[in-house]
């Protein structure tokens, strides 16, 4: 078994709804077990900033898929809940991005792992150390930590939101 982390946001009409199917769709592939889901996060946009506030989380997954399974796997949900992909780092019904694979370091034309830009972003780090507090960059085996926790605001504690999935 493999052990991955993805971060889901979402930023366009009902975002609990659409972060909440795409849990429940990792859950339901038969090769991915979401072993453990954070809290849920409002985030105001980071890179392309004229648009609405995120709602973000991070999942840690259990996966008999290998990392571009997993990468199809996660673009198949998006696909299914209506993602129309224009501007980049845009608005989006749903986005899945793979944090980490085990201690992989993945540089395909596709796919990098660990996601390039995690370190320097609250709306990653925040809800991934709320589920691997002690966590590394697999590479350097530096701990990852918030700099600047500013636009991040708790908005569903990951009980709550355990018990609607
Ligand atoms: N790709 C490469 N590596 C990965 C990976 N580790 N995980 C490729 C997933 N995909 C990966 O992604 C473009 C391409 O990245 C894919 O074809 C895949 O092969 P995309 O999802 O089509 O486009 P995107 O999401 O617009 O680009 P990208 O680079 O994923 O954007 P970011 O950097 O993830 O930024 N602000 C807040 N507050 N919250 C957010 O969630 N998200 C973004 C998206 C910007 N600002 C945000 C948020
Ligand atoms: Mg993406």
């Amino acid at each position: 078994m493999n052990t991955a982390y993805i971060s889901i946001g979402s930023n366009i009409g009902d975002r609990l709804h659409h972060l909440m199917e795409a849990v429940r769709s990792l859950h339901s592939h038969e090769k991915i077990e979401v072993s453990n889901v954070s809290s849920i996060y409002e985030t105001a946009p980071v890179g392309y900033t004229d648009q609405a506030d995120f709602l973000n989380l991070v999942v840690s997954v259990e996966t008999s898929l290998d990392p571009y399974e997993l990468l199809s796997a996660c673009q198949h949900i998006e696909n299914g809940l209506g993602r129309v992909r224009d501007i980049r780092w845009g608005p989006r019904t749903v986005d899945l991005d793979i944090l980490l694979y085990n201690n992989d370091n993945i540089e395909a034309e596709n796919l990098t792992v660990p996601h390039p830009r995690m370190g320097e972003r609250a709306f990653v780090l925040v809800p991934l150390l709320e589920i691997a507090s002690t966590i590394g960059h697999p590479v350097t085996g530096t701990p990852f930590t918030v700099a600047d926790d500013d636009g991040v605001v708790l908005w569903k504690k990951a009980d709550e939101f355990k018990q609607q999935l």
